[in-house]
């Protein structure tokens, strides 16, 4: 699902009005929970934080292939009380994976100025931009977790008190770009101006939630994705747009951790 807004004087030329990203979604689901997904993601689209969407649009694909199986993250949250404080534990946990500064720096700005519905790629070393259309970004789709293991994850995150489904939808999003062996971490910001826990992805560390990223009411948000420097674009795009994966496994989840209990005890 992608749901739009388009802002600007309607008097002028069809130039002047320009659409803004609301809210997107996707998943992999059984024929029998079709009707059930899209009323769910209509009502996302149309009670919105960022605003009301004025266009919604529904693809339905058939997806033949098996979906691969990958496991889900382990989950921690960085103790972090200010967006100061997450931009130096963020910058510490990234340039501990080997993200060069010059790369931080260029996906903390991109994330500022939010324009994107998808993922920036962003090479861990020289700070290059490498996805093809920059305006709209990768997309991450066909994703999806098993039912025995959601409702694992979901008792897990009870106990940690995140049992939403924002964080079950990061986790899961987040734990199918990890397991793209060319990817060394990702960085997202929420753009729900209220919604102001972030995270950072990574095979050693696992899915580590940064509290206070941002001031609430701020509309910016975004996702950057670091790379090894000589990859295949081309096929990281096609595994994380159309290869379709399910969490078959849950691993973790832990409380709050400081940021040097975290880089301490990696999981690789
Ligand atoms: N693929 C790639 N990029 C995406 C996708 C996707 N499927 N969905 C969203 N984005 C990008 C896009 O630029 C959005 O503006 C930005 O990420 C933020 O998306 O554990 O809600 O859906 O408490 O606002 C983090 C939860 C929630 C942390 C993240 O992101 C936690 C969230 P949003
Ligand atoms: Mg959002």
């Amino acid at each position: 699902m992608r749901a739009s807004k388009s802002v600007g004087r309607r008097q002028y030329a069809v130039d002047s009005q320009k659409e803004i990203h609301i809210s997107g979604a996707e998943g992999l689901y059984e024929a029998s929970e079709i009707q059930t997904v899209v009323q769910k993601y209509i009502v996302r689209a149309l009670n919105h934080p960022k605003g009301k969407a004025d266009k919604i649009i529904i693809t339905i694909e058939d997806i033949k292939q098996k979906p691969k199986e990958i496991p889900a993250l382990p989950v921690a949250t960085v103790d972090c009380l200010t967006p100061d404080q997450a931009r130096k534990r963020a910058i510490k946990l990234l340039q501990t994976l080997g993200v060069s500064k010059r790369a931080i720096d260029i996906a903390l700005a991109l994330i500022r100025k939010s324009t994107m519905r998808g993922a920036a790629i962003i090479s861990a070393e020289k700070g290059n931009r490498l996805e093809p259309d920059r305006e709209r970004g990768v997309r991450v789709s066909r994703i999806s977790i098993d039912k025995s293991a959601s409702r694992l994850l979901s008792s897990r995150l009870s106990r940690q008190g995140i049992n939403i489904d924002t964080v079950k939808e990061a986790l899961i999003l987040a734990s199918k770009v990890i397991s793209c062996k060319d990817i060394i971490a990702e960085l997202c910001v929420s753009d729900d101006p209220y919604y102001t826990t972030g995270y950072i992805a990574s095979e050693e560390f696992g899915y580590v939630r940064i509290p206070n990223i941002k001031n609430g009411g701020s509309r910016f948000g975004g996702r950057a994705f670091f790379v090894r420097e000589r990859l295949n674009i081309r096929e990281i795009i096609h595994y994380l747009e159309r290869v379709p994966v399910i969490i078959g496994k849950v691993h973790t989840c832990k409380g709050f951790m400081t940021v040097d209990e975290i880089i301490n005890n990696p999981y690789k």
